[in-house]
């Protein structure tokens, strides 16, 4: 009898796949290479100065690699379909971010792996934006989406084996390395475009992410992102040899327990392309799209949490913006209001943790299963019986904060009917994508909630 062959797991695929983008990248934009080498030189520096708590939420066993890349799709069916391709590499849509507040005319899912486990596997993710037809000006809409319909941004024998994939529930190992091959080729820079250089220009004119999207052959990786221990060492780093950086570093302040993502990048660099003209020789010009960019993560805050940080994000950008010299210091001071205790941050619910037991003091302590009983988590927690952990964000920097404060300041919030147009605009991503969005506080509540059962389950204590 022959062994039955097994399934290639998403996991390998997508790792595979991470490196083989990673390749493609450095190859096609050295800038990128030079940061790269300075992420590992300023994670040799920081390893050995380190503290123990943001330690554990950084996560030191997942630091090399690159942990997300960036892409923008022009049309509902191109994001059906890259749904499907991600889903044979374990990535599924999570969280919704409305670009239209800060005036984008897109919006966004991330595709991302779900659980802890394949996570710590490879925590690869895309942030994929989508065109929104509606917000662009009538008197275009209508040659953008012919332009579009005419594009096929997959190879043939990628829809196949996506298709074989969803079929069979799974790729051979032969096919899952041809998918790999064939996946890539729609992330590959194509320096042609396929419009003609007036109607890039218009394009521009109205806003450079349309010229991006609608220009060329298809949806090229337009970052990669690498994870660094000390992102205002780096941030310096890059400063000292010229290379020109964000104004300053987005999201939260630095602080004791890190908490979401604070990333800078590099501008994108400004490259040769042809355009496309009738007597088939090309134009010369030039476009701006590809970076690269540096993240460090830190705590996944709960609503509440996330509440705070959009009301101490707004306070701050009432009064600096983020290209002034004191937007640091102005956000520093607004975040002296978030706790920044791990027993604080627990006691007002403001970030989601992980639960464990401490054996070593469990066994020391010879306490009985009824004595647990009369305990409440707080003391178990203070008793240091059980181990409270900060659980890593796994997602994006809400945008939200930035809408909160142009829609209205005063009040703070969104108005009813904001939201409601939010609602309707995440069921038009869900309808393309054919699945629901994944919101990631139910990942992080389900995770905890978890780990707090596993726990008490080996304390003998029923919930
Ligand atoms: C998406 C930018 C979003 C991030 O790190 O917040 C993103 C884009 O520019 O297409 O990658
Ligand atoms: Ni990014």
């Amino acid at each position: 009898m022959s062994a039955v062959q097994e399934f290639y797991d998403p996991n390998t695929i997508r790792m595979l796949f991470t490196n083989a983008m990673s390749e493609m990248y450095r190859k096609e934009v050295p800038l990128y290479q030079n940061l790269l080498d300075t992420v590992v030189e300023v994670n040799k520096e920081a390893l050995t100065n380190r503290d123990s708590i943001a330690d554990e939420i950084l996560d030191l066993s997942r630091v090399e690699g690159e942990k997300h890349g960036a892409i923008r799709l022009g049309s509902k069916n191109e994001l059906y379909n890259m749904r499907r391709l991600f889903a044979v590499m374990g990535m599924q849509p999570v969280g919704y971010y409305d670009l239209s507040i800060a005036d984008l005319p897109v919006h966004s899912t991330v595709f991302r792996p779900v659980s802890r486990e394949d996570l710590n596997k490879s925590p690869f993710r895309i942030f994929t934006s989508l065109l929104r037809l509606e917000l662009l000006p009538e008197d275009i809409r209508n040659s953008v989406e012919e332009i579009l319909s005419r594009r096929q941004i997959f190879t043939d024998k990628c829809l196949k084996l996506i298709e074989t994939h969803e079929k069979r529930g799974g790729l051979f190992e032969a096919e899952a390395q041809d998918f790999i091959a064939e996946a890539l080729e729609t992330f590959r820079w194509h320096n042609q475009a396929t419009v003609e250089k007036d109607f890039y220009k218009e394009l521009l004119c109205i806003n450079s992410l349309i010229a991006d999207i609608v220009s060329f052959k298809g949806p090229h990786i337009n970052h990669l992102t690498p994870r660094v221990l000390d992102i205002d060492l780096l941030y310096a780093r890059m400063q000292e040899k010229n290379i020109q950086m964000t104004a300053t570093i987005q999201g939260p302040p630095k602080r004791k327990i890190p908490i979401l993502l604070r990333q800078t990048s590099f501008r994108a660099l400004s490259e040769e392309i042809l355009f496309s003209n009738q007597d088939g020789k090309g134009i010369q010009g030039t476009h701006r799209a590809r970076f690269g960019e540096i993240e460090t993560r830190g705590a996944a805050l709960t609503k509440d949490g996330m509440e705070l940080y959009d009301k101490l994000l707004n306070e701050t950008l009432s009064q600096t913006k983020q290209d002034d010299k004191n937007y640091q210091e102005i956000l520093e001071k607004s975040f002296s209001k978030f706790p920044d205790t791990v027993s604080e941050l627990f006691d007002k619910n403001l970030v989601h943790f992980n639960f464990s037991i401490n054996e070593k003091i469990l066994n020391q302590k010879t306490v009985t299963e009824k004595d647990f009983k009369e305990f409440n988590l707080q003391k178990l927690i203070q008793e240091q019986i059980i181990k409270i952990t900060p659980m890593t964000y796994e997602d994006f920097l809400p945008v939200s904060a930035a809408g909160i404060f142009k829609s209205n300041i005063v009040e703070g919030g969104f108005t009813k009917a904001e939201a409601d147009l939010q609602l309707s605009n995440q069921n038009d991503i869900e309808t393309a994508l054919g699945v629901k969005i994944i919101d990631p506080q139910t990942i992080y509540q389900e995770e905890s909630q978890k780990s707090l059962n596993q726990s008490l389950e080996k304390l003998g204590i029923n919930i």
